[in-house]
């Protein structure tokens, strides 16, 4: 007999991507229509933000508008969190600061669109994402597109490996390029159930294992761009960082409408779709898991 579940499961959400990863109101619809898959599908997401200082896990509908429409919301990686606290601010989290806060909060799955990583020029500029340390470090699952397409791919993988993270990808072979569906770099892993994964966290909290896994999902075909035009728009997306001289976290955000523009909006729409795909996923994914538990 199946007995009913107490309480759906919780689904971590970051919220960078609301307000520096999409222009409005595609940001706060996407935001909006994430939610609603995943409670469509039995879990209960979680967006994660700051308010006035106020961490809040579970932003209101009100509360997401105004993270995707008031000027001068901080971009928060996780070292930003106590200080966006002590100086009240309005604060995004990036996908490692979410992890942060999630792992406190006991929430083992985690959603986003693309993860930051290793950056192309790691080797001279040491610009390597925040998002990584806390993927290893924190003991829940990143459902993910794979990095953001500008990211070095093979860098990447090396430092998850490094760092003891599982990479997987989601019926498929190839690690994905994010904006489209392979990288051409083979994934080290590969599951096709929401079962299987499940049984891989708890396999890895029976052993004590430490840190996360990461899950890359290929975001479905006929929302992605073929891998030439991805990389052709981030090459010139990435000259014209360098032209401005642009560093830190102002990248990422740059970058993202650079290449929104570049693509004329074909990115933005395989942005939504990735994210909203992600979500059906995680959330069978944190079914999955609490049913195996009961
Ligand atoms: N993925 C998106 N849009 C985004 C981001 C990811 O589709 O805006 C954000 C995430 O919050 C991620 C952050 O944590 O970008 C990484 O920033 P950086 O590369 O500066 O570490
Ligand atoms: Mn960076």
């Amino acid at each position: 007999m199946e007995l009913p579940m107490a309480r759906p499961p919780l689904v971590a959400l970051e919220s960078t991507i609301i307000a520096h990863g999409m222009p409005y109101p595609q940001n706060v619809e996407t935001a909006l229509a994430v939610e609603a898959i995943m409670r469509a599908d039995g879990a209960e997401p979680k967006t994660i933000g700051i308010l006035a200082g106020e961490i809040i896990i579970g932003l209101t509908p009100a509360q997401i508008e105004t993270l995707g429409t008031q000027p001068g919301v901080w971009k928060a990686c996780e070292r930003d969190i106590a200080l966006a606290a002590a100086r009240r601010a309005n604060a995004a989290v990036t996908a490692g600061a979410s992890l942060a806060l999630a792992a406190r909060a006991g929430i083992e799955v985690f959603v986003t669109g693309g993860i930051g990583a290793v950056g192309p020029e790691a080797s001279r500029d040491f610009d390597i994402s925040a998002d990584l340390p806390a993927i290893a470090e924190y003991p829940v699952l990143t459902v993910c597109a794979g990095a953001k397409a500008f990211m070095d791919i093979p860098a990447t993988l090396e430092w998850l490996e490094t760092h003891r993270v599982p990479v997987a990808t989601w019926q498929a072979d190839d690690f994905p390029l994010f904006y489209s569906r392979s990288s051409g770099v083979p994934s080290p892993c590969r599951f096709d159930s929401a079962l299987d994964v499940a049984r891989l966290l708890l396999a890895r909290r029976r052993l004590g294992s430490r840190g996360g896994v990461l899950l890359a999902v290929p975001l479905p075909a006929e929302h992605a761009l073929p891998e030439a035009e991805t990389r052709s728009a981030v090459e010139e997306a990435l000259r014209r960082a360098r032209q401005q001289g642009l560093a830190g976290k102002a990248l990422t955000p740059f970058l993202l409408s650079q290449i929104q523009e570049i693509t004329a909006g074909r990115s933005l729409d395989s942005n939504i779709a990735l994210i909203k795909n992600n979500a059906r996923i995680g959330a069978e994914i944190a079914v999955a898991l609490a049913k195996l538990q009961h």
